[in-house]
Formats: structure tokens, C-alpha cells, sequence
């Protein structure tokens, strides 16, 4: 695979799987150019309605490919930040169907950024995650300051980003880091019961949903109640909402349409 990235669609759910595994999955020019455009290709198409982001072999992504800075022509970083890694987080967060990281293992780096950025994570027994940024002397990027507090609290954020240690799966589920850890070889498993869970939701409710959880981070609470009330407008006026009311007279499962 020339650019990195695979993209697998079974159904409702599209799998974008990171694959340089001898790099441990490391973002080359070319992987987050394909990511972006598989994220983007995605958000436009309604007959998904789920994503699963995970990575070939044993890491899910150990960040920028540390290799390419060698190249005396690679741009400055924050160039790079601004033209190829927040268009990604930014699309992870804008995009209405749900993403899950299913985190096979390391997530160093930008790469620990991206899951930080999906909207749920699950992780196999060996996962780690690397706020490696320090160790090369670099900032924590690609979203990691914004999510990480807001995941796991200021004080454990502050330690994993200036500390570097790595965090383990079972750490990370204490710190409700991941919500889920299983063995490797059911993570896939588990990512797609998860996402056919998700995908058989309301779509435009799950996008709401999302903009909803979003939106309180920068808001109080009478902003939130009047949020919650006009994205309800919205979702009380779909075809999904009256499914969703008579599957529930009829004692029968919901057949959402996203209409
Ligand atoms: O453009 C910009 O720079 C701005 C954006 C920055 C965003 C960032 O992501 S900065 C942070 C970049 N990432 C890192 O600093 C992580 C570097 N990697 C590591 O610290 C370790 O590899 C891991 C903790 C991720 C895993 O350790 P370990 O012991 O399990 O594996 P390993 O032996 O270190 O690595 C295995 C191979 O993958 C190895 O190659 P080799 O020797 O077998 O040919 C290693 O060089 C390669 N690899 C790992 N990470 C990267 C990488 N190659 C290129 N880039 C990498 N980031």
C-alpha cells in the first residue's frame, strides 16, 4: 500500500487501518495527506456510519515519521501542525459519524493525539501510549494539550505531558483514558460489535451528540441548556425521531434511516 493507509468498508462501518508497520505506523507526508482525504470521503458519505481507526502490525502509531525531518526540504512544524495535522483532528471532531481508536499499541506522538481525538477508544492488552514530544524536545501538538485535561483530568495530563512515561492499557482504563481493554486478538472483534452498535443509531442524533459533547468545553451551563434545546429542535423534526417512537410503541428495534 503506497500511501500507508487502508481503507476497509464492510457495511455501515468504514476501517481505516495505519499501515507502515515496519515504522511502527509513523505519519509520513503521504499517510496523512490519504488520512485526511479517507476522514473527508467518509464525513460525505451516509452509508457510513461508523469508523474504526486502528493500526497494522504491533503499534497503532508512533506519531511523525521522524525519519522525513532529515529531509532538508521538509517544512517548518508548524506549517506541517497547520496544514496537515489539525485538518485531521479537525475532521476526526466535524465529522457526524462516530470514530472509534481501537488501539492495537503504541500510540506515541501525533499518533497518541489522534486517538485522544476519536470519540471513543478501546485498546488490546499491549497498548501504551507516549506523550513522546518531550523526549525529542518538542510540545505535546495535533490536540493532545486540548484533549488529554479534558480526558483524564489537568493533574494526570500535566504529568503524562511533561513526565513521558508511558501509560499502559490498564493505567489507561483507570484514568478512563480507553473505556475498554481486551486481549489483541479481540480488539477488532470488539471495535466492529461497538461500531454496529453505533451504526445502527440515529445518524444526524449521533452528530449532534457529538457537537453537543464539543460544545461544552467552552460554554456554561445556560449555554449548554439553550445548545441542548436548538440541537433537539433539530433532531425532534427527523424521520428518525418518529421511527425511533413507534419502534419503541411497537416493542421492536429501530430501523434508522438518517432522514
Ligand atoms: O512534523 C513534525 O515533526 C511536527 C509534528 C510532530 C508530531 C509528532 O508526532 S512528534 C513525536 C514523533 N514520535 C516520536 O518521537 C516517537 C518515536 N518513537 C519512539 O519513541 C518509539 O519507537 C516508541 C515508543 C513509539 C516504540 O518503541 P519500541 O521500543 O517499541 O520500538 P522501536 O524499536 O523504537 O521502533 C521500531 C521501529 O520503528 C524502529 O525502526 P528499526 O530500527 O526497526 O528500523 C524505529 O526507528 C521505527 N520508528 C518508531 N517510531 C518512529 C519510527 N520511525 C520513524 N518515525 C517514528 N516516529
Amino acid at each position: 500500500m503506497p500511501d500507508g493507509l487502508r481503507v476497509e468498508v464492510d457495511g455501515p462501518v468504514a476501517t481505516l487501518i495505519l499501515d507502515r508497520p515496519s515504522a511502527l505506523n509513523a505519519l509520513t507526508v503521504p499517510m496523512k495527506r490519504a488520512l485526511l482525504a479517507a476522514l473527508e470521503e467518509i464525513a460525505a458519505d451516509r452509508s457510513v456510519r461508523a469508523v474504526i481507526l486502528t493500526g497494522a502490525g504491533r503499534a497503532f502509531c508512533a506519531g511523525q515519521d521522524l525519519a522525513e525531518r532529515d529531509d532538508p526540504a521538509a517544512v517548518p512544524l508548524d506549517i506541517e501542525l497547520r496544514e496537515r495535522y489539525n485538518p485531521i483532528i479537525r475532521a476526526l471532531r466535524s465529522m457526524g459519524q462516530p470514530v472509534i481508536a481501537a488501539i492495537n499499541g503504541v500510540a506515541a506522538g501525533a499518533g497518541a493525539s489522534i486517538a485522544f481525538a476519536c470519540d471513543i477508544r478501546i485498546a488490546a492488552e499491549e497498548a501504551r501510549f507516549v506523550l513522546a514530544f518531550g523526549r525529542i524536545g518538542l510540545v505535546p501538538d495535533s490536540g493532545a494539550t486540548w484533549f488529554l485535561p479534558r480526558l483524564v483530568g489537568s493533574a494526570r495530563a500535566a504529568e503524562m505531558a511533561l513526565v513521558g512515561d508511558p501509560i499502559d492499557a490498564e493505567q489507561a482504563l483507570r484514568i478512563g483514558l480507553v473505556s475498554k481493554v481486551v486481549p489483541r486478538d479481540e480488539l477488532l472483534a470488539a471495535a466492529r460489535v461497538l461500531a454496529d452498535q453505533l451504526a445502527a443509531g440515529a445518524p444526524l442524533a449521533l452528530a449532534l451528540t457529538k457537537q453537543a459533547l464539543d460544545r461544552t468545553w467552552s460554554i456554561d451551563l445556560d449555554d449548554a441548556l439553550d445548545g441542548e434545546a436548538r440541537l433537539q429542535g433539530i433532531a425532534g423534526g427527523t424521520a428518525d425521531h418518529a421511527e425511533g417512537l413507534s419502534a419503541f410503541r411497537e416493542k421492536r428495534p429501530p430501523r434508522f434511516t438518517g432522514t
